[in-house]
């Protein structure tokens, strides 16, 4: 029978790349950024997000010359976001770009890496704060070292939901304003951390319980679903089908029965696929 492979050598380089662009996000973190905005104000890139995304490709492209790259700056730069079956890095240099502008710490940077268009491992490192969590495929999730799993909460009333505003367009605008008239009554508590990688991951780790969002893309939300999928979570598509990575959106909840006193009540938009 064929050796199955468990990307070890992958995994550990990456940890150490990840790592290591930490220090440029954290020596840019409290300096006046270079901020140029993308698809429009409220969609903003800077110079130490390409930079990162940069050295990422650049070091992982020479140990690991034959994968593919899905980067969030490249594609915004004109790349194609292609996923195929091959390997392929996948990549968000700082998710959370607006709070780094403003210095605010909720921030990561994302690396997941995805074979036959599922993801094998994820990485989401918070270089500011040095929170680290981790899962590969079957084998937990981790925050700093120690196997973290996701809250137990089953009621609505009880649970702590995430919303984000995203890039303000007037679709997304009209969204969020149904959604927030829908469900704040319901909920114990909203929190919008402005990251969806670091919502992802606070989910995973039991510090919210439930996370839904439309409009983003595969970098932000393919690592870290399967962090807050090792971690016992419950991922799916807001339409209750299967994750589609390529569909940019994502329900997420720490149990089913939160999933289903949510999914039926999520007020959607259409949106374009990556
Ligand atoms: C952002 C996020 C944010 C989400 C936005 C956007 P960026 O990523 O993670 O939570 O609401 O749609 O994608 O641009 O900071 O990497």
């Amino acid at each position: 029978m064929a050796e199955v492979n468990t990307w070890d050598t992958e995994f550990e380089f990456a940890l150490e790349i990840v790592k290591k662009v930490g220090e440029i996000i954290k020596n840019a973190f409290l300096r006046d950024k270079v901020v140029t905005e993308k698809s429009s104000a409220t969609d903003l890139v800077t110079e130490t997000d390409q930079e990162v995304e940069r050295v990422l490709i650049k070091g992982l492209e020479n140990k690991f010359p034959n994968y593919r790259f899905i980067g969030e700056e490249s594609v915004a730069g004109g790349l194609k976001c292609e996923l195929t079956h091959d390997p392929t890095w996948v990549i968000d240099p700082i998710d959370g770009t607006t709070n780094f502008v403003h210095s605010n710490p909720h921030i990561c940077t994302i690396l997941a890496f995805m074979v036959e268009q599922e993801v094998e491992f994820s990485i989401v490192y918070n270089p500011i704060l040095d929170q680290l969590w981790t899962a590969r495929r079957g084998k937990g999730a981790f925050y700093n070292g120690a196997k973290i799993q996701v809250s137990s909460c089953k009621s609505l009333g009880s649970a702590i939901l995430v919303q984000e505003v995203g890039s303000a367009t007037p679709d997304r605008v009209n969204m969020l304003t149904t959604n927030s008239t829908t469900f704040i009554p319901r909920v114990r508590s909203i929190r919008s951390y402005g990251s969806a990688g670091i919502n992802l991951v606070y989910l995973a780790m039991g510090s919210v319980d439930a996370y839904f969002e439309m409009g983003f893309h595969i970098w932000d939300y393919a690592g870290p679903s399967l962090i807050v999928r090792e971690a016992g979570g419950v991922v799916q598509d807001v339409s209750g089908s299967k994750i589609d990575y390529l569909a940019r959106n994502i329900l997420a909840a720490s149990t089913p029965e939160l999933i289903e006193q949510i999914r039926p009540n999520i007020s959607t938009i259409t949106m374009e696929r990556d």
